[in-house]
C-alpha cells in the first residue's frame, strides 16, 4: 500500500467509544483494495516466512476452533512481515469427503453445489476476522486444476513403484450395496444409513507404500526441533519400530516340511515357548492344517473375518483359536509343541506368527488358560520370586528352565541364543515396523478420481499425464473407455483416494497455485519449503502430518526437493470450550440458553440441579457460541485479543463471556487514550528526534521510556520465541496503564514514542485498531506496513534518576545516574558533569556530601 487512503469516519469523528464494526469494515476493505497482504517473493539477502494454518473442511459455518487456528497464524505471519520477512500465509479448502456425498443424499442437492456454497459462506466469515491472508493463492481440492494434480501425482508415485493394487477388506452394507468408511459402521458393526449388519468384504483396493519410508520417517522425526514432544511421540509409536529376532520353527508334517517364520523381541524366553500361533490368514495355515482340523478352522476364520484389528488385539478381549492339529520343532531343544491359529495373532505384524509364551505374555498367558495349554516358567524376577509361578511375569529377569542359558540375565540370553541361532541358521536379527502400507482407494464419489484404466488385455494402464483430469465419476455405469495402449475396451477405475492424499501436498501447491503445466515449479518449492510454522488441531498429530511427511519424501525421489522435512515448526492449539450444562442424573445435556440462573443452574424441565462444566464446543452439548455472534456484538480484534489472552496457544481455553468484554473494555481504553492527546495528530512531525538526550530526560521520562522498551523486548521474545500471545498482551496493558499515568507528566518524545510502539506492537493482534492509531497518529500509509521495532537495552539495564547537583548548597543543576552507582561514581559523574565543570573551573572540592538517590553538595 503505497498511497494513503482516505480517513476513516470514525477518526474524522472520534467518537468516545470505539466502533469496531465501522472500523473493522472499512480496513478490511482498504487492505483489499491496496493487495495489502499479497505475497512477494523474497528479495536477495531477505528471509522468508512460511506460515499456515491447516485448512478448513467446508461445512458450512466457522466454529471457534477454526478461528483460534487462523487467529494464531496470522499473528505469528503479521510479525514475520512486520520483521521485514517475505511471508506466504495462503488459505485453501480441503474440499472432498464424505459430508457433501450425504447432503446430496439427504438434501437432494449435488455435491459440489453443496461444497462451493460453503466454501463461499465460510469465506465471508473468515474475513471478518481480519486475517492477513494472501486469497489470490486459494485453493479448493475438489476443482479440477487442483486435482488433476493430486492424480499427477499418484501417478508419479505410481512410476516410482510406490502404488500398487491389493486384496483389502472393506465394510460391507448388504442392503445399500455400498462400500462404508469406518465411520459409518456404528458400535453395534451396523450401517448409519440401513442399519443392516456390516459385512467384511475383499476388494482389490489401492495402497501407497509409506512402509518403504518407515525407518526415514522416524530419524528425521528425531530433528524436529520445532515440534511438540507429544506429537513426535505419537507419531513414533504409530510407525511402531520394534528391534527383534526372527526364529523359524520346523512343521512336522508326514508329507513335506515347512517353516514357519516367528517373530519375537524376548528370544531369551524360547524355552517357554509351549505352543506355536499363526494368524488366521497366515499363508502357510492352509497348507499344514491337519484334514480332521479343517472344518473347525473354516467356521473359526469365518467368525473373526468381522473383527476389526483393534477388536481382536486389545487386552481385555477373550482370544480365541484352534488347535491346527499339526506340531511345530523348538529350534533351540528339539521339543514338539503344537500349533494353533488364534485371532490375537496379526497376519499384518511381523511374520504373522508368533511363539506362545504363556509364563511371560499376558496375552499368551490369557490364551494358554483358555484352552489348559502348559504353562513353563523361564525367567524369574530378580525381586520377587514366589509370585512368578502363579501369573505371567512380563519384564526382564534371570532365566531357568533354560538348559544351558540358566542364570544369565534376559538381556545377556538374549544375545546369546540369537547368535546361537544366527550360527545354526536358524535366527535373523530383525527390525519390525507397526506402520501399514496407506490404503488410499474409497468407493465414492466425492473424492479424486484414481486415475487408472483396467484394460482386459494390458491389465493395469496408467491414464496418460496428458489427458487428466479423469472427472468426476456422476455415473458409475460409464466408465467404458478405450486402452490407450491396445486400443480396445478397457474400464476406468472407479475408485477414488482418500482424502489425505488430497491434503498430503496441498502446502506445495500453494507456492505455485495457478501452475497450468506441473503441480508445482521446483525452483518455487525450494524458494519457500519448509512451512515455517504449521499450526491446527491435535486430532492430525498422526495420519495427516505423516502422510505429507511421506509425500514429501516420496515426492523428493523424482522432484529432487531440497529438504527432508515440510514442516519445520509445528504448534497444535487446545480445544475452545464452552461452558457446559449437563443433568447429572439423566445425562443429558441442556443449553445454556434455556438455563434461567447460570450461577445456580436448574433443569428447565426436571427443576433438577445442573453441572456446570467446561466442554469441548459442540453441537451435541449445545455449548458452542457463534464466532459471527461475537464479532457483531464487540467486533473481530476483542474476539481475537480473547482468544489470545485466555489461554497459551496449546492449552484448553474456556469460553467466557466476562472475560470477552474485558479484552473489549481494553482495546476501549487504548481508543480513550488516543482521543485524550490533544495534538496527536502533529506527533508525527513535531516529536520526532532520533538523538533523545538521556539526561534531559526527567523521572518519568526515564520510567516510560524504561517501559516501552521493556515491552518491545517482552512482546517479541513472547511472539517470536514462545508463541505466548497471552503474556504479550499482559505486556500491552502494562504499557498502556503506564501511558495513562506518565501521559501528562512527559516529554512529547517519549509520549510519541509510547504511542507508537503501542500502535505498532499491537498491529499482529488488534490488526484494525492499530491502523486507526496509526491513522490518528497521522503516519503514513498502513501501520502492518511498517517495522517491528527493536528495544534499546540501554534503557533497561539500570533505573537512572536526577541527580541534583549543589554547589555550596545551591541547586545548580543535575546530572544523570543509576540507583546502584556507588558514592564515588555519583562524584566523578557529578564533577565532570557539564554543571560541574563550569562552576568548580580550576577548583578542588573541599568536600563532597552525598545524599545517594538524591542530591550531590560540592563544596568549594
Ligand atoms: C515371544 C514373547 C515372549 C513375546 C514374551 C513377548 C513377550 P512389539 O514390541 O509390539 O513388536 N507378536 C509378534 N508378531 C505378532 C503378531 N503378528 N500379532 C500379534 N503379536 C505378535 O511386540 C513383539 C511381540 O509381540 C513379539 O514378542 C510377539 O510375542 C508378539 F515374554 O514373542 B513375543
Ligand atoms: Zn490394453
Amino acid at each position: 500500500m503505497t498511497s494513503k487512503p482516505a480517513h476513516n469516519q470514525s477518526i474524522e469523528s472520534t467518537p468516545k467509544a470505539y466502533r469496531p464494526n465501522i472500523s473493522e469494515q472499512y480496513w478490511q476493505k482498504v487492505w483489499e483494495e491496496s493487495s495489502l497482504y499479497k505475497t512477494q517473493d523474497p528479495k536477495p539477502n531477505q528471509k522468508k516466512f512460511y506460515a499456515l494454518s491447516m485448512f478448513p473442511y467446508p461445512s458450512g459455518t466457522l466454529h471457534m476452533g477454526h478461528v483460534r487456528n487462523y487467529v494464531i497464524t496470522d499473528v505469528i505471519a503479521r510479525l514475520h512481515r512486520m520483521k521485514g520477512e517475505a511471508v506466504l500465509h495462503p488459505m485453501g479448502w480441503d474440499a472432498f469427503g464424505l459430508p457433501a456425498e450425504n447432503a446430496a443424499i439427504d438434501r437432494g442437492i449435488p455435491a459440489d453445489i453443496w461444497t462451493y456454497k460453503n466454501i463461499e459462506q465460510m469465506k465471508k466469515q473468515l474475513k471478518r476476522l481480519g486475517l492477513s491472508i494472501d486469497w489470490e493463492r486459494e485453493l479448493k481440492t475438489c476443482h479440477e486444476d487442483y486435482f488433476k494434480w493430486t492424480q499427477y501425482i499418484f501417478l508419479q508415485l505410481l512410476e516410482n513403484g510406490l502404488a500398487y493394487q491389493k486384496s483389502a477388506t472393506v465394510n460391507w452394507d448388504p442392503i445399500d450395496k455400498t462400500v462404508l468408511a469406518n465411520e459409518q459402521v456404528d458400535s453395534n458393526g451396523r450401517s448409519w444409513r440401513s442399519g443392516a449388519i456390516v459385512e467384511k468384504r475383499k476388494l482389490k483396493q489401492w495402497f501407497l507404500k509409506i512402509t518403504d519410508f518407515a525407518e526415514e520417517l522416524i530419524v528425521d522425526l528425531q530433528k524436529l526441533n520445532g515440534w511438540p514432544q507429544n506429537v513426535k511421540a505419537m507419531q513414533e509409536n504409530w510407525i511402531g519400530k520394534s528391534s527383534g529376532t526372527e526364529i523359524d520353527f520346523k512343521i512336522l508334517t508326514n508329507s513335506k516340511k515347512y517353516t514357519v517364520k516367528i517373530f519375537t523381541t524376548r528370544p531369551d524366553t524360547i524355552y517357554g515357548a509351549n505352543y506355536l500361533v499363526l494368524a488366521p490368514e497366515h499363508p502357510l495355515v492352509n497348507s499344514i492344517v491337519c484334514k480332521k482340523n479343517r472344518s473347525e478352522l473354516n467356521d473359526f476364520r469365518n467368525i473373526i473375518s468381522k473383527l476389526s484389528d483393534q477388536e481382536r488385539t486389545s487386552t481385555g478381549k477373550d482370544k480365541r483359536g484352534v488347535d491346527i492339529g499339526c506340531k511345530a520343532i523348538n529350534p533351540i531343544n528339539g521339543e514338539l509343541i503344537p500349533v494353533w491359529v488364534a485371532d490375537y495373532v496379526l497376519e499384518t505384524y511381523a511374520t504373522g506368527a508368533v511363539m506362545g509364551v504363556p509364563g511371560h505374555d499376558q496375552r499368551d498367558y490369557d490364551f494358554a488358560t483358555k484352552y489348559s495349554l502348559p504353562i513353563t516358567y523361564v525367567v524369574k524376577s530378580e525381586k520377587e520370586t514366589d509370585d512368578n509361578e502363579t501369573r505371567a511375569y512380563t519384564g526382564n529377569g534371570i532365566l531357568i528352565n533354560s538348559g544351558p542359558f540358566n542364570n544369565l540375565i534376559s538381556t545377556k540370553a538374549k544375545e546369546k541364543i540369537t547368535q546361537q541361532g544366527i550360527d545354526e541358521g536358524w535366527a535373523y536379527k530383525k527390525v519390525s515396523y507397526k506402520l501399514r502400507d496407506w490404503l488410499i482407494s474409497r468407493q465414492r464419489y466425492w473424492g479424486c478420481p484414481i486415475p487408472i484404466i483396467h484394460c482386459d488385455k494390458c491389465g493395469i494402464v496408467p491414464l496418460p499425464k496428458d489427458d487428466l483430469p479423469l472427472k468426476l465419476n456422476h455415473n458409475n455405469s460409464n466408465q467404458k473407455t478405450i486402452c490407450p495402449r491396445c486400443n480396445g475396451q478397457a474400464k476406468l477405475e472407479t475408485d477414488t483416494m482418500d482424502t489425505f492424499m488430497c491434503s498430503s501436498w496441498y502446502f506445495l501447491r500453494y507456492v505455485d497455485s495457478k501452475n497450468t503445466s506441473r503441480p508445482f515449479d521446483r525452483k518455487k518449492i525450494d524458494k519457500w519449503l519448509p512451512v515455517d510454522q504449521y499450526v491446527g488441531g491435535i486430532e492430525h498429530a498422526i495420519l495427516h502430518l505423516l502422510y505429507s511427511r511421506f509425500i514429501l519424501k516420496a515426492l523428493k525421489i523424482s522432484q529432487g526437493f531440497n529438504i527432508k522435512e515440510p514442516f519445520k515448526n509445528l504448534l497444535t492449539q487446545g480445544m475452545v470450550q464452552g461452558i457446559t450444562f449437563k443433568n447429572p442424573s439423566t445425562q443429558k445435556y441442556i443449553a445454556s440458553n434455556l438455563v434461567k440462573d447460570h450461577k445456580n443452574p436448574t433443569d428447565p424441565n426436571t427443576g433438577e440441579k445442573l453441572d456446570v462444566i467446561y466442554e469441548k464446543m459442540s453441537k451435541s452439548k449445545y455449548n458452542g457460541v457463534d464466532p459471527s455472534d461475537v464479532i457483531d456484538k464487540y467486533g473481530a480484534d476483542t474476539a481475537r485479543m480473547f482468544i489470545l489472552f485466555k489461554a497459551p496457544p496449546e492449552k484448553d481455553l474456556e469460553w467466557d463471556e466476562s472475560d470477552v468484554e474485558g479484552q473489549y473494555r481494553f482495546i476501549n481504553r487504548i481508543w480513550r487514550l488516543f482521543a485524550e492527546i490533544e495534538d496527536i495528530s502533529d506527533f508525527k512531525l513535531k516529536y520526532i528526534d532520533p538523538s533523545l538526550k538521556v539526561d534531559k530526560l526527567n523521572d518519568s521520562d526515564r520510567k516510560l521510556r524504561k517501559i516501552i522498551n521493556k515491552t518491545i523486548k517482552e512482546v517479541t521474545i513472547d511472539l517470536d520465541l514462545n508463541s505466548q500471545f497471552n503474556t504479550a498482551i499482559s505486556e500491552l496493558m502494562i504499557l498502556c496503564n503506564s501511558i495513562y499515568e506518565n501521559k501528562d507528566k512527559v516529554n512529547h518524545l517519549i509520549l510519541n514514542q509510547s504511542l507508537t510502539t503501542l500502535s505498532i506492537l499491537l498491529a499482529p493482534f488488534a490488526p484494525h485498531l492499530s491502523e486507526e492509531l496509526w491513522a490518528k497518529l497521522n503516519c503514513e500509509g498502513s501501520i502492518h506496513e511498517s517495522s517491528w521495532p527493536t528495544h534499546d537495552e540501554s534503557a533497561l539495564i539500570e533505573d537512572s534518576y536526577n541527580l541534583i547537583i549543589q554547589i555550596n548548597g545551591k541547586v545548580r543543576g543535575f546530572v544523570s545516574a543509576n540507583t546502584n552507582d556507588d558514592d564515588d561514581i555519583l562524584k566523578e559523574k557529578a564533577v565532570k558533569s557539564d554543571v560541574g565543570k563550569k562552576w568548580i573551573k580550576d577548583n578542588t572540592p573541599k568536600r563532597i556530601i552525598v545524599v545517594k538517590g538524591k542530591l550531590i553538595n560540592i563544596v568549594i
